[in-house]
């Protein structure tokens, strides 16, 4: 039986082509997360050496009054990339005040559904979803801010530990500027730590990550009709010190054809050659208040997490 070819998005195609043809070879990290790759995500948020998501729940649980003790009543939330909306969902719980207003904004539509079904099984009555990219999603929730309540920004998970630093500055930016005084930014950024804890993050030994980084190709495979063969290629995380990121690659065991007809692009891979398909910068928590500063926010609080090495830190638009 003839297999049926998945429906990618418009880009993958021509970005695909682009990026491995780069030296070294590329693959964005973005495309991660199609089906298997976002249930493969919550499953490593789950491990035990994946120490992010569970530090960042219980400071929002542990901080949520004093996180938003500042902000002028009523306050209003837009989450960017929250996904099922768990810690979202823990924010207002642990809050316990009325929000008028909560909007979501998420490239998965499945997700967005996800998050509104649990935000409104905890009582939320008003969630309005974006299905946007953050940029477009962050424009379309300010035009639909109620007037007269303040708005919070959440941007947490350490998703701008994936973007290059020149970009998190940009997005930082774009965030200050779409802002009103009174407004402020919730940033979650997982921080520098020993090489030995980080990468047992990024190379777990139940091979969880392994199998979301190497599902990459399987989804080239099933959408652009590739022939990478997934046993060929290795799983490796190294720590960067000088650009303080981990990152990951998948590492060819041996000489190989490939060939990727819909993205009409072949070439050959040599033994131990590598391609690069994530970074995950960390910060030193003075620099994320720094580069808050630098995007145009002006001061702000921070909460660090000593054992799990993970800071919150709210950004202010003061008057
Ligand atoms: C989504 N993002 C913040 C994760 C990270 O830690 O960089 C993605 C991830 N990649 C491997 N493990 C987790």
């Amino acid at each position: 039986m003839r297999k049926e070819r998945l429906t990618a998005p418009p880009e993958f195609a021509e970005e695909l082509a682009e990026t491995l043809r780069r030296q070294p070879r590329q693959i964005p990290s973005k495309y991660l997360y199609d089906e298997l790759g976002s249930a493969l995500f919550e499953a490593i948020c789950r491990l035990p050496w994946y120490r992010i998501t569970r530090a960042e729940a219980s400071m929002l649980v542990r901080h949520a009054r004093d996180i938003l003790r500042p902000l002028r009543r009523p306050v209003t939330l837009a989450e960017l990339g929250g996904g099922s909306g768990e810690k979202i969902a823990l924010l207002i719980g642990a809050a316990a005040e009325p929000f008028p207003l909560i909007q979501l904004i998420d490239i998965s539509a499945a997700a967005l559904e996800m998050a509104r079904y649990r935000l409104q099984a905890i009582g939320v009555r008003d969630v309005m979803t974006h299905h946007l990219a953050y940029e477009q999603g962050l424009m379309r929730a300010v035009e639909q801010r109620p007037p007269d309540a303040s708005l919070v920004v959440l941007f947490l998970g350490s998703n701008i530990g994936n973007f290059t630093p020149e970009a998190a500055r940009d997005l930082l930016t774009r965030i200050r500027q779409s802002l009103r005084p009174g407004d402020a930014l919730l940033l979650g950024t997982d921080l520098v730590k020993p090489e030995r804890e980080l990468l047992l993050a990024y190379d777990d030994p139940l091979k969880v990550t392994a199998a979301f980084n190497r599902n990459l190709l399987r989804r080239i495979n099933d959408e652009l009709g590739g022939n990478f063969d997934l046993d060929g290629f290795s799983h490796r995380a190294t720590w960067n010190a000088a650009a303080r990121r981990v990152e990951v690659f998948l590492v060819s065991a041996r000489w190989q054809h490939v060939a990727i007809p819909d993205a009409d692009i072949e070439f050959e891979l040599e033994a131990g050659e590598r391609i690069w398909t994530e970074s995950s910068h960390k910060y030193e928590p003075d620099q994320v208040m720094a580069e808050g500063l630098a995007a145009g926010f002006t001061g702000g609080e921070q909460w660090v997490e000593q054992g799990a090495q993970f800071a919150l830190t709210r950004f202010d638009v003061d008057d």
